[in-house]
C-alpha cells in the first residue's frame, strides 16, 4: 500500500499526467529511468560501429549516402537520449564513463559481426524493425523529456527499416549468389533480433514495475510476438525463410509461433561474452580517447566566445 508521496505520484501515473523534471518523483522511478535511457542512448551509439564497418564497402554512392545518413541519425538518436538522462540529474560524462568501463548495459544485438553488405539489409529490416515495435509505445511513457525524445527517434527509425528491408529485397531477387548472401543474414540476425525484447516476462526484473510506472506499456513477450507477426509474411514476400523449423501459424489465434529461444546465448552476450563485446567497447573507448583533441578545442573555442561577450 503506498502512502504519501508516493501514493500521490502513482494517481498522476495512473490518470495519464506526464512527469516533468521538476516535479517530485520516487528515487527507485529516478534511477529505472537514468539505467533504461543511458541504456538505449549507449545503443545508439555502439550501434553505429557494426553498420560503420561498411561505409566504405556500401555496393554504390547512393547507398553509401543512405548508410551515412542513417548511421548519422543514430548518432543523433544517442544525443537526445543522453539529454533526456541529463534532465534526471546525472551528468553525461558519467555515463559515458560508466560504458567505456563495462559497468553499463547497451543493447545485446550490437554484439553480434556484420560481415556482408547483406548484413546492413538485415540490420535495418530486423534490428530497426524490432526497435520500431518497442520505441512506438515508449512515444506515451510516463516520462515527458523521454516520450518526446521517442518521437522523433521513430519517425527516423521508420526510414531506416525501409532502406534495410530495400536492401534484403533486391538482394533476395538478385542472383543465386546473391540471394544466398541475404539468406545467410537472415539466419545469423534472426535470432539474435527476437531476443533484442529482453527476457520472458516471468524473468523481466523491471518489467511489472516499469509497468506500473508506465515506463513500459507493454511487455517483453507482447512485442517480441508482435514482431514476429509483422515479419514473418515480410520474409515470404522476398523468398527467404526465417530459419526456425518449429515456426507455424497458429489459426485460432493468428499468431506465428516460434521454436525454443536460446536464452544462454541471450545472458552470456548481455554478461560480455558474445563475438564482438571487447571489440565493441575498446573501438568506443579508442574514439573517446582519440576525440580529446575536438573536445578540448570546442571547449577553447567556447571560452573565447563568452570571454568576448
Ligand atoms: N540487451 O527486466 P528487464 C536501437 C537487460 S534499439 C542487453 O526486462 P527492462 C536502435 C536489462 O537491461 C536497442 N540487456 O529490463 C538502433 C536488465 O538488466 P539491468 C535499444 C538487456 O529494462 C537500431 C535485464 O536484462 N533499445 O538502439 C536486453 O525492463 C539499429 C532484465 O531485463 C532500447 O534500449 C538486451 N536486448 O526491459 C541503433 C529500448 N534486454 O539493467 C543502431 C529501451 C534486457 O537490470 C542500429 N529499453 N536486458 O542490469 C527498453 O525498452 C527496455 O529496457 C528493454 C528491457 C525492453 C530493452
Amino acid at each position: 500500500e503506498l502512502e504519501g508521496d508516493e501514493r500521490a505520484f502513482q494517481e498522476r501515473i495512473d490518470a495519464g499526467v506526464r512527469i516533468e523534471p521538476q516535479d517530485w518523483m520516487p528515487e527507485t522511478y529516478r534511477k529505472t529511468l537514468v539505467r533504461q535511457i543511458s541504456q538505449h542512448a549507449h545503443s545508439e551509439i555502439v550501434g553505429m560501429l557494426p553498420e560503420g564497418n561498411w561505409i566504405t564497402r556500401a555496393p554504390s554512392l547512393q547507398r553509401k549516402a543512405t548508410l551515412l545518413a542513417k548511421v548519422q541519425d543514430e548518432g543523433g538518436h544517442g544525443l537526445y537520449l543522453y539529454a533526456a538522462a541529463e534532465t534526471l540529474g546525472v551528468s553525461r560524462d558519467d555515463l559515458i564513463e560508466a560504458l567505456h568501463s563495462g559497468k553499463a548495459k547497451y543493447s545485446s544485438i550490437f554484439n553480434y559481426p556484420t560481415l556482408t553488405w547483406a548484413d546492413i539489409g538485415a540490420i535495418g529490416w530486423l534490428v530497426d524493425g524490432a526497435a520500431i515495435i518497442n520505441q512506438i509505445p515508449l512515444c506515451r511513457c510516463s516520462y515527458g523529456p523521454y516520450g518526446r525524445a521517442m518521437v522523433r527517434v521513430c519517425k527516423e527509425e521508420s526510414f531506416h527499416q525501409r532502406q534495410g528491408f530495400d536492401i534484403m529485397a533486391k538482394l533476395a531477387a538478385g542472383t543465386q549468389a546473391q540471394k544466398r548472401m541475404a539468406q545467410d543474414a537472415l539466419n545469423r540476425w534472426w535470432w539474435p533480433a527476437v531476443m533484442m525484447f529482453g527476457p520472458p516476462d516471468g524473468e523481466s526484473v523491471h518489467g511489472a514495475q516499469s509497468a506500473a510506472w508506465k515506463i513500459k506499456l507493454h511487455g517483453n513477450d507482447d512485442l517480441r510476438q508482435k514482431f514476429i507477426d509483422q515479419t514473418v509474411p515480410q520474409a515470404d514476400l522476398i523468398g527467404l525463410t526465417i530459419p526456425d523449423p518449429a515456426l507455424s501459424l497458429n489459426a485460432e489465434t493468428g499468431h506465428h509461433e516460434i521454436g525454443p529461444i536460446d536464452w544462454d546465448e541471450f545472458y552470456r552476450v548481455v554478461k560480455g561474452d558474445g563475438p564482438c563485446n571487447r571489440e565493441r567497447l575498446a573501438t568506443r573507448v579508442e574514439a573517446w580517447e582519440k576525440g580529446a583533441w575536438v573536445r578540448e578545442a570546442a571547449m577553447a573555442h567556447a571560452m573565447k566566445q563568452r570571454n568576448a561577450a
